[in-house]
């Protein structure tokens, strides 16, 4: 089950903890001008004419100690695109979650500035319920150098393993208490949370399993804290109409069509299948990998 971009033994501690840190992902030509992108789409200056599916931030309006939040920044982006559309990486995903192929659910553009505050703990798949096979694999890439301090993505060791059931509603922007909900898990499992945090240089990062908590604290240095996060699922996932008003179901069911459960590939393209196969038209992207 070993991918391109991960040996053996990374792929066993992605396997045993549910998480396992990259210290290499991106090319170092690429970081600078990503990082000159989500300058443009945080300003809502978008090189396609297309919105990206969730704006939760934008210069002028948004709140200046929240982590800005944009999802789904390669409709607006041809750079964007170009990572989170990666063949390399959604080959890597899908050999980490066991699936023959691998489409793309959901960006997110992350940016914490120096002062932000904190990103709740949550587990992804506990939000998707809107589509079947449940199940996401993530890749998070820096593009700046990331430290405990500085408010780094923190995964509890081996999480994903915990009992899954209902977790509360997602706080993702600053909770009173980001560790909270992880902890109340940890409890019930009966067990003391190892939170691990991931530092690495710009254009590292981290691979991690849908059921494992993760959240992040404020960013208490004066270095910004910019991710480009891939959101993953297998390429055979369908729409659960019985899930469209949970999670972010209320979002991504807009495009379902009307009489089948279709993913249809122009809003969630697969990006690698062990056939060969990927959605016609992304091979017109440059690979930057
Ligand atoms: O970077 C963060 O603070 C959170 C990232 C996250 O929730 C994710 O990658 O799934």
């Amino acid at each position: 089950m070993e991918g391109p971009l991960l040996g053996s033994d990374e792929a066993s501690a992605f396997h045993a903890d549910g998480f396992v840190p990259v210290t290499r992902l991106i090319p170092d030509d690429v970081v600078a001008p990503l990082r000159e992108r989500f300058d443009r789409i945080f300003r809502g200056e978008f090189e396609t004419g297309i919105a990206p599916d969730e704006v939760n931030w934008q210069e002028g309006s948004g709140d200046p100690t929240l982590t800005r939040q944009v999802c789904n920044g390669w409709r607006a982006d041809h750079l964007v695109a170009s990572i989170v559309l990666s063949p390399v990486l959604g080959h890597a995903l899908a050999a980490l979650a066991g699936w023959s192929g691998a489409r793309i659910i959901q960006d997110n553009l992350l940016w914490k500035p120096p002062g932000a505050r904190s990103v709740g703990f949550h587990r992804d798949n506990a939000y998707l319920a809107w589509y079947r096979p449940q199940e996401m694999v993530t890749c998070w890439i820096a593009l700046d150098a990331t430290s405990a301090d500085g408010g780094t993505v923190e995964f509890a060791r081996g999480s994903h393993r915990w009992a899954t059931g209902d977790d509360p509603p997602m706080e993702f922007h600053a909770p009173v208490d980001h560790r909270a909900p992880m902890e109340a898990a940890a409890a019930s499992e009966g067990v003391v949370p190892d939170q691990v945090p991931v530092e690495v240089p710009a254009g590292g990062g981290s691979f991690h399993h849908g059921w494992t908590w993760h959240g992040s604290g404020p960013n208490l240095s004066d270095v910004h804290r910019r991710v480009l996060v891939l959101h993953c699922a297998s390429s055979g996932a369908r729409f659960n109409r019985e899930g469209f008003g949970v999670g972010n179901g209320p979002v991504y069911s807009r495009y379902a069509h009307d009489g089948d459960d279709v993913m249809d590939e122009a809003h969630f393209p697969i990006l690698w299948r062990d056939d060969g196969y990927r959605t016609p038209g992304l091979d017109s992207l440059t690979d930057p990998l």
